[in-house]
C-alpha cells in the first residue's frame, strides 16, 4: 500500500464513548476535549490533502469512533470485519454502507475469523496481520485470502504475549519509503528481517502508533524525541494531542479509514 490517501471516513465520538473498552488506567475522557481533539485530527487529515467523510456518529456503540477496526481498505477492495470485541460487532452496518458507496468491492470476515483493522500493518503490498485477543488466526486466514486476489502477500505476528499493546498497530507501523516504527518488543521480530525500523523510546510507546499521510506523518503530541527523529529524516511531523482517546485505548491510526 502507498501511503497516498485522497479520502477519509471518520466517525465522531458520542457522548457515551467514555462507557467504551480500555484496558488502561488513565482515567475518564473529557468528551467535550474529545470532540475538541476529533476535530483536528479531522482538520489535519485535510491539511495533508485528503477529503474527510463523517459517518454518522454511533450512540449505540460507544467504541466506533475508533472506526478503522471495522474494514480494511486496500486499493479497490474493502473487507469488512468480524471485531473481536462482541459490543462492537454493530458497529460494521454503519461502515458497510459508506465502504460499499465509497469502494464497490466489499467482502467480509465470517464466523468463526475475528479481525480488528487495527491488526494490520499494511507495508507496500505487504500485510502483517496482529493475531490479538482480537484477531483470530481464522479472521487472518480469510484477510490473506481475499487480499492475495489483489496482489497483496501476508503473514502474522502474535503479540498476544506483549501486553502493553491492544493492536499489532498500536506498536507497529509503517511509514513508507521502507520504514517502520515499532516499540522495543516488536523493533527485532524476526518478521521484520531486512526493513529499517526506527525503534520508539519505552517513554514514548504510545506515538509508535504513528500515520503516514502523503508527505506528512501524523504523530500524538507530547513525544518529542519520534517527532525529531522524523524530522531529522526529512519527513514532516504533524503532531496532534491525543490524551483523550489515549485513555480509551486508541490511537491515531484507529481514527480513520483512508484510502
Ligand atoms: C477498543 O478497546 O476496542 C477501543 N476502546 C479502542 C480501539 C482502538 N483501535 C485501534 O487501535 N485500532
Amino acid at each position: 500500500m502507498s501511503h497516498s490517501f485522497s479520502r477519509a471516513l471518520v466517525c465522531e465520538p458520542t457522548a457515551n464513548f467514555t462507557d467504551g473498552l480500555t484496558t488502561v488506567t488513565l482515567g475518564v475522557p473529557d468528551f467535550p476535549l474529545a470532540l475538541k481533539q476529533h476535530a483536528a485530527y479531522c482538520a489535519a487529515l485535510r491539511t495533508c490533502g485528503v477529503s474527510v467523510t463523517a459517518l454518522p456518529p454511533q450512540p449505540d456503540f460507544p467504541d466506533a469512533t475508533f472506526i478503522e477496526d471495522a474494514a480494511v481498505i486496500v486499493p479497490g477492495l474493502a473487507v469488512l470485519t468480524r471485531p473481536g470485541a462482541a459490543s462492537r460487532s454493530g458497529e460494521v452496518a454503519t461502515v458497510r454502507a459508506a465502504v460499499t458507496l465509497a469502494i464497490g468491492n466489499v467482502k467480509e470476515v465470517v464466523a468463526p475469523g475475528t479481525l480488528d483493522g487495527g491488526d494490520i500493518c499494511e507495508d507496500g503490498k505487504h500485510l502483517f496481520i496482529g493475531v490479538s485477543h482480537r484477531t483470530n488466526a481464522e479472521g487472518a486466514r480469510q484477510l490473506a485470502t481475499f487480499v492475495a486476489e489483489h496482489g497483496y502477500q501476508a503473514s502474522t505476528i502474535d503479540i498476544r504475549g506483549i501486553a502493553s499493546v491492544l493492536h499489532l498497530k498500536s506498536g507497529l507501523v509503517s511509514i513508507g519509503d521502507g520504514l517502520m516504527v515499532a516499540i522495543g518488543e516488536l523493533a527485532t521480530h524476526p518478521a521484520l528481517k531486512g526493513r529499517e525500523v526506527i525503534q520508539v523510546r519505552p517513554e514514548e510507546a504510545y506515538a509508535a502508533n504513528c500515520v503516514r499521510v502523503n508527505d506528512r506523518v501524523l504523530v500524538a503530541s507530547g513525544f518529542p524525541r519520534l517527532a525529531d527523529t522524523l524530522a531529522a529524516r526529512g519527513l514532516a511531523p504533524l503532531p496532534l494531542a491525543m490524551s483523550e482517546f489515549q485513555k480509551m485505548d486508541g490511537g491515531l491510526s484507529c481514527l480513520s479509514l483512508r484510502f
